[in-house]
């Protein structure tokens, strides 16, 4: 089916619209993020360890600026969570890897990588906290 003219034009503005607002409030975002990070809860330095150790096959692709992996940072940083982040904004190898491995572009992303090296890539922030929350919980 042809794309309508106006319906791409209407694309062409919302694209440069939601851009535009990224770039001004994004940095503003960023700096709020730094200053109002939760603190780290307090656990004994085996259990960090051994939290640590499960945390390594995790890895969280994501866009610096998107709200939902701020709300995701932030409870990982509220977990005490030591987790990799990859940029699938501008590092053409990470946005790659999730849209080839991971089946789609959306952050954010927790791949887990599994004891036998395969990854399950889990999408939508939510579920990605309740994952994580479950983590730190058993651990
Ligand atoms: N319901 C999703 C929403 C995620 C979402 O909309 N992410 C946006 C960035 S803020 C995205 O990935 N858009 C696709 C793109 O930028 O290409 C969640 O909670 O994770």
């Amino acid at each position: 089916m042809l794309t309508e003219p106006g319906h791409t034009t209407m694309k062409i503005f919302f694209r440069l619209f939601f851009k535009t607002v990224r770039i001004v409030l994004g940095p503003l975002l960023l700096l709020w993020e730094r200053l109002t990070l939760p603190k780290a809860i307090e656990r004994s330095p085996a259990a960090q360890a051994r939290l640590d150790a499960i945390t390594r096959n995790l890895v969280l692709y994501q866009y610096k600026t998107c709200p939902f992996c701020m709300k995701v940072r932030r409870r990982i940083a509220r977990l005490g969570l030591n987790i990799e982040k990859r940029d699938a904004q501008y590092d053409a190898t990470s946005r790659t890897a999730l849209e080839q491995q991971g089946g789609q572009i959306k952050v954010p992303c927790l791949r887990i990588t599994d004891a036998n090296d395969q990854h399950t890539w889990l999408y939508e922030s939510n579920a990605i906290i309740g994952y994580l929350e479950e983590l730190a919980d058993f651990s």
